[in-house]
């Protein structure tokens, strides 16, 4: 196979106008005009509203490039493109070869008879998605209605695009058009491999791997089929007809090293790679089981992933696209919001059906670093039709997506939508005529979804919707907790109290969210120091939400006094934020096996917005995220007020038994020691136990004046946990002066943090120096100082200590009122 690629330097030009700026691809059409100085960053201010106007209008890339005679000597010469996002028509030297409207299906245009040796030119001609999707809409026989967000493109769901390009309750609408991964000529005269897809079958100390190469054969004939795995080797001829082939090899590792989970082992690849007819294809392999156990239990139905073996409680975040401008999209971005992610000790994320099927690079990185992927597929929040046209190409789209995907290790399940079946319940049309909107709903996702996903990957379990049940079940499976998984909102849509979350036992809540404010460098992103009032027009354009800010001050007000100032307002959002997801996870892991899984809502942010996100688009982790390090860490000591009594747990995710020494120790806001309680402690592998149990009155008389703390002396398991007795805001809290002081640990920057009485939620921030904190947003006790490095990622130049000292600011809860 010769490849000629065509990615580079581009023009994009404005059909209107027939004006044109140069545009890198793969890339868009508003970063080609931001960079052109058309217009201006979306991002800043209000601007996104202004640059609407760019998605209603029709674009084309276009560009020359010289072709060979070598490569015309070859029989068969074709386009191919990973993305065309999204109506567009392909030209070679003026002529049309071909069309797409899906840019989730990778297009392959024949190309040979339009090339001439020499100069050439291709021009892709991309239509406006908003129009056309407004013109599907005119000729539906009855509407499809999808979510509206307060800056909406309206029928996303009529279009085969990313359904938050149109607008998100944390995302921006930017109806971009362009072209994705890779754009390429390839020419042969033999074979081209299209897919390569393998099945493991194991066995005591062997793996055996069956590999598929689906091919197509420009002629029919013998040719020589060779493959490797790791250190193996096999080659054989096969005989294949002309067109599409699926030949097959096997090849089998002795004692192979087994892929698993982040957290409960190693994560070894194997390299694979297969020669056919002049064509050849690579990939990494990991080698493991993994199953979803769904049975019948005294609570309903269980929801457990089972790897090699052992069932895994599965922690982690809901993942959205992580920029709304594909041409700012990274793998250095990518692979810090993943890492951030692996060192949180989360070992799942789910790819959210509202945004993409993501970048090779995303699934390599996942496979690397042990996280697990919930996959849906990319419908969301909306109904969708079930012509035959759109039929065909969801079609199209999964095969081809699940045939791409499907050997990654990491990729734990195929999910069909987000939220799809509690959107029957949404729209005025679907309650009053609920029975055609399921018809095509089934129609969609178990006709066409499921059945693609069921022959193209029958290793991994097809999961109708999240939240569901389960397959063959059509309920809405919002809050039932006894089966499925749950999309647990109450807290924040519904704008229940904290406790709201001890009051479910999920099987697996694959969402529930707290909104908080993004870093103060993200802020000044868009808005200017004038703007910086939570209310201001610029703050308000960056939260989505419609009442979002008003839940964040609605709940201060239940558990903290009112923070004074714009950046105690945004500190405090952050510290609640943590508060709220914390009481959640550690609550539903003390539940398992009953609950085996939290993904909280969401992972990162798509531009610089206040949202639910635990890193914000900047790349700085809030809050949330430093306090998730703490509560999904493997051993779990969380405590909880239940009827009157403290209940101190210990929660083992390790295979293995623990012994532990937990102490209570119940301090007055002074610091002063009141009680000192120690129990021994033995809690089996994936065990979650009540360690011991005492009534707060015998703990003190004055629970607003003293608190507890819960510490196992271990390193591993962190530092040690508080417990307030009664809310933050009844507490007492002393006026504790604490203290920062910068200097070197660990071959880097550090700050010693101390105090002369307790302090809570104690937080470094260093704004305008990207990177994190050994830890943050803890609880900080007199006799204790701590030293906390700073992880820079600021490669280029050197951060100096003074650079740290300039910048540092430090926060915590007493002082913000
Ligand atoms: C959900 C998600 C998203 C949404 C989030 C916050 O249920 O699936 O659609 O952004 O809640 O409202």
């Amino acid at each position: 196979m010769r490849t000629l690629d065509l990615g580079g330097e581009w023009q994009l030009i404005r059909e209107a106008t027939g004006e044109s700026v140069p545009a890198h691809v793969p890339g868009d059409t508003h970063s080609a005009l931001i960079n052109a100085g058309k217009i201006p960053d979306p991002y800043a201010g209000m601007n996104e509203l202004g640059v609407q106007w760019v998605g209603r209008e029709g674009w084309s890339f276009a560009r020359t490039f010289t072709v060979t005679d070598d490569f015309l000597k070859e029989e068969q010469v074709f386009l191919s493109c990973d993305s065309l996002d999204t109506v567009a028509d392909v030209f070679l030297n003026g002529e049309r070869i071909g069309s797409s409207d899906n840019m989730f299906v990778r297009q392959r245009f024949d190309a040979k008879r339009h090339l001439a040796r020499g100069k050439n030119e291709i021009r892709i001609r991309f239509g406006s998605a908003e129009k056309a999707a407004a013109e599907r809409a005119a000729r539906l026989p009855y509407p499809v209605p999808h979510t509206q967000s307060p800056v909406q493109s309206q029928h996303r769901n009529l279009v085969r695009k990313v359904q938050c390009h149109a607008g998100w309750d944390w995302g921006p609408c930017l109806m971009v058009a362009g072209i994705y991964g890779d754009i390429s000529l390839q020419a042969f005269s033999d074979v081209r491999i299209d897919y390569v897809t393998t099945e493991q079958r194991h066995q005591a100390d062997a793996c055996t791997v069956i590999v598929s190469v689906e091919c197509w054969a420009n002629r029919a004939g013998t040719y020589e089929l060779a493959a490797s795995l790791g250190d193996q080797r096999v080659s054989r001829s096969v005989t294949l007809a002309a067109g599409i082939n699926t030949p097959r090899v096997e090849l089998t590792v002795s004692n192979p090293r087994l892929w698993w989970p982040n957290g409960h082992g190693s994560q070894p690849l194997y390299d694979l790679s297969v020669h056919l007819g002049g064509d050849s294809a690579s990939k990494r392999l990991g080698l493991r089981t993994l199953q979803l156990v769904t049975q019948e239990d005294a609570q309903g139905l269980s929801m457990v992933f089972r790897v090699n073996g052992r069932d895994i409680f599965c922690k982690g975040a809901n993942w959205i696209p992580h920029d709304a401008l594909p041409a700012r999209e990274s793998r250095e971005r990518l692979d810090h919001l993943l890492s951030s992610a692996a060192d949180a000790h989360m070992n799942m994320l789910r790819v959210w059906g509202g945004g993409k099927y993501e970048s090779d690079d995303f699934y390599s990185l996942c496979d690397q670093k042990g996280l697990l992927i919930w996959h849906d597929m990319m419908f969301s929040c909306a109904l969708y039709p079930a012509t035959r046209e759109f039929l065909a190409g969801v079609d199209a789209e999964v095969r081809h997506q699940v045939k791409r995907l499907r050997d990654h290790p990491s990729i734990a399940l195929w999910c069909g939508n987000n939220e799809d079946v509690g959107a029957l319940t949404w729209f005025p049309e679907s309650r009053q005529n609920r029975d055609r909107y399921i018809v095509d709903y089934d129609r969609l996702n178990e006709g066409t979804i499921g059945r693609a996903v069921d022959e193209c990957d029958p290793t991994r379990t097809f999961w109708p919707s999240s939240p569901s049940a389960g397959r063959g079940d059509y309920s809405d499976n919002w809050h039932d907790d006894r089966r499925g998984d749950m999309h647990f909102w109450s807290v924040w849509h519904e704008g229940k109290p904290f406790s709201a979350f001890l009051e479910v036992t999920p099987r697996f809540c694959s969402e529930f969210g707290f909104q908080s404010f993004p870093s103060r460098d993200a802020i000044r992103t868009y808005a200017s120091p004038k703007d910086h009032n939570v209310t201001s027009p610029v703050m308000e354009h960056h939260q989505r939400h419609p009442r979002g800010n008003s839940i964040i001050t609605e709940m201060f007000t239940r558990y903290f006094r009112v923070p004074q100032g714009f950046d105690n307002f945004v500190y405090l959002s952050q510290v609640q934020q943590a508060l709220a997801i914390r009481t959640a996870v550690e609550h539903w892991r003390r539940l398992r096996p009953a609950c085996m899984g939290t993904l909280y809502w969401q992972l990162n942010d798509n531009w610089p917005v206040c949202s639910w996100s635990s890193i914000d688009y900047t790349g700085a982790w809030k809050l949330l995220h430093y306090a998730a390090r703490r509560f999904f860490a493997p051993v779990l000591v969380s405590g909880r007020i239940a009827a009157g009594r403290l209940e101190a747990w210990i929660t083992n995710d390790l295979d293995r038994e623990i012994r532990r020494t937990l102490t209570l120790t119940v301090f007055d806001f002074g610091g002063q020691e009141l009680q000192r309680k120690t129990v021994e402690t033995k809690v089996p592998g994936g065990a979650s136990q009540m360690v011991g149990s005492w009534p707060v009155s015998e703990l003190t008389p004055e629970p607003s004046e003293a608190f507890a703390y819960m510490d196992t002396g271990d390193a591993a398991d962190g530092v040690g946990s508080e417990v307030f007795l009664v809310e933050p805001k009844r507490s007492e809290l002393a006026d504790a002066r604490v203290s920062v002081e910068c200097g070197q640990a660990g071959g880097g920057l550090a700050v010693t943090v101390s105090t002369d009485k307790p302090a809570f939620a104690v937080s470094l921030f260093a704004p305008g120096i990207p990177g994190e904190f050994s830890d943050n947003c803890f609880t900080l006790l007199p006799s204790s100082p701590r030293v906390i490095e700073l992880r820079s990622r600021r490669e280029m130049e050197k951060v100096t200590r003074e650079d740290l000292e300039q910048a540092l600011v430090m926060k915590h809860l007493r002082a913000t009122y």
